[in-house]
């Protein structure tokens, strides 16, 4: 029996890196599976894949975390069974372009903070209070150590992942009376679609930041998210940073 059989995890981002690990990782854990993110056709092939794999159920939405009504009617729209969320994973994010503040481009900053902050907000009002009602759950918050540092040209992904950090601990305090647990993960580097995103698919820009240097896998980070869903009722897990063995901080990196 899987340590998450009967439970509801709603991931947002699950077409990708971390999200989709978390997805796979859960499945394999038995837990039922909400999974939302952007690209229909990954959407589907996951879909697919786990229903073919795993003995568990499973919603797919097409969903943009920074459309607030969408994200209203997705969360309204679910049956009564599936509003019983035990676990969401706010994961969907980006970092988006690498530059100074004077010579960024406006755009990109748009994009991280409607989607790393204003969109986690989003689905997090929609779905905590579903949590408040049954007094259980558990939100775990993809962060970075990019929230705990800054460092040159990561400006407003940093700030970003700033107000992550803040946001988890606040939702603690807020929800503190309410038995739900909320925890956040914060990695470092770790190999997934992400530079690829940050450096708008500039693939040998993408390549550098892994190379000569073991970086994290999604896996990973799955892993640590199922050892925070996985505690006893009594133990709320506040942060896990993780990096790879060779980076202690967002600058310290020793590549061989
Ligand atoms: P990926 O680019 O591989 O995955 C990002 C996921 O987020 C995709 O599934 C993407 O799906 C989804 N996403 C992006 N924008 C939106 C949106 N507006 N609405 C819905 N979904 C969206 O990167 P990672 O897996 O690495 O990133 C996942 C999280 O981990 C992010 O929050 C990132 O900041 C964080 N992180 C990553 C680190 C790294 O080094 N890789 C380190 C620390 C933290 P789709 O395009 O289909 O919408
Ligand atoms: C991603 C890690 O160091 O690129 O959040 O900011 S870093």
């Amino acid at each position: 029996m899987g340590l998450l059989q009967n439970k509801t995890a709603l991931i947002t981002g699950a077409t990708s890196g971390i999200g989709y690990a978390c997805t796979v990782t859960f499945a394999e854990e038995g837990a039922n599976l909400i999974i939302t993110g952007r690209r229909r056709q990954k959407l589907l092939q996951l879909e697919k894949l786990l229903i073919e794999n795993y003995k568990v159920k499973v919603l797919s939405f097409e969903l943009d975390v920074r459309r607030r009504e969408k994200v209203e009617e997705v969360v309204a729209s679910l049956p009564a069974k599936w509003k019983e969320i035990d676990i969401l994973v706010n994961n969907a994010g980006l970092a988006r372009g690498f530059s100074k503040v004077h010579e960024s481009n406006v755009d990109d900053w748009e994009e991280m903070i409607d989607t790393n902050v204003k969109g986690l907000l989003y689905v997090t009002r929609q779905v905590l209070p579903l949590m408040v009602k049954r007094e259980k759950g558990h939100i775990i918050n993809i962060g970075s150590i990019a929230g705990g540092e800054v460092y040159l040209n990561g400006n407003v992904y940093c700030a970003t992942k700033s107000a992550v950090n803040a946001l988890t601990k606040a939702i603690r305090i807020d929800i503190l009376d309410k038995k739900i647990k909320v925890s956040s993960i914060d990695p470092g580097l770790v190999e997934t679609e992400f530079s690829m995103v940050r450096f708008h698919g500039d693939v040998e820009r993408a390549k550098k930041v892994y190379e000569n240097i073991q970086p994290l896998t999604a896996d990973d980070i799955a892993d640590a998210v199922l050892y925070c869903v996985t505690r006893p009722a009594h133990v709320n897990i506040n942060e896990i940073v993780l990096t790879p063995l060779a980076q202690a901080s967002t600058t310290y990196i020793v590549r061989e």
